[in-house]
């Protein structure tokens, strides 16, 4: 079992597709751990998207994600890091395999509606960021035996 932090970007949320990409998330098998709304702060930005600074598309970057409120989430299941990134497609929504969230829903990079972990390390580090250790649920549900081996 592995965890991963996804955040669904204000474009997702202003869309009304927060239950359609959370959908396919849950479809997939992967388990909701933790949930909840927030706008982030600019500095909060900064802090998420550390790994960007200095980049070209840094500021736009910043007042995308500052925009408006945004959908973040905990998800659990085997692989989940690979699992989650594949199901959301390709950074630029235009080279992302049909079937996959960005290429179903977007265009752009700079509103491609999604954002997951790209590894342990970025997976521990965002959820440490996002969410406090008693906002993540340790649980199993029933159909999980059909889901894991
Ligand atoms: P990822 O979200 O697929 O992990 P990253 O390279 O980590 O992609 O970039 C973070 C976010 O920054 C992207 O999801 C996208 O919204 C935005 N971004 C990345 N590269 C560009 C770019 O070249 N132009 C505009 N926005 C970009
Ligand atoms: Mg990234």
């Amino acid at each position: 079992m592995e965890r991963t932090f996804v955040m669904l970007k204000p474009d997702a949320v202003q869309r009304g597709l927060v239950g359609e990409i959370v959908n396919r998330f849950e479809r997939r098998g992967l388990r909701i751990v933790g949930m909840k709304m927030v706008h982030v702060t600019a500095e909060f930005a900064h802090q998420h998207y550390a790994a960007h600074v200095g980049k070209g598309f840094f500021d736009g970057l910043i007042k995308y994600i500052t925009s408006g409120p945004v959908v973040a989430m905990v998800l659990e299941g085997t692989n989940a890091i690979e699992v989650a990134r594949a199901t959301m497609g390709a950074t630029n929504p235009a080279k992302a395999a049909p079937g996959t969230i960005r290429a179903d829903y977007s265009l752009e990079m700079g509103r491609n509606l999604v954002h997951g972990s790209d590894g342990p390390e970025s997976a521990a580090a965002e959820t440490g960021l996002w969410f406090k250790p008693e906002e993540l649920w340790d649980y199993r549900r029933d159909v999980d035996a059909w889901i894991y081996e």
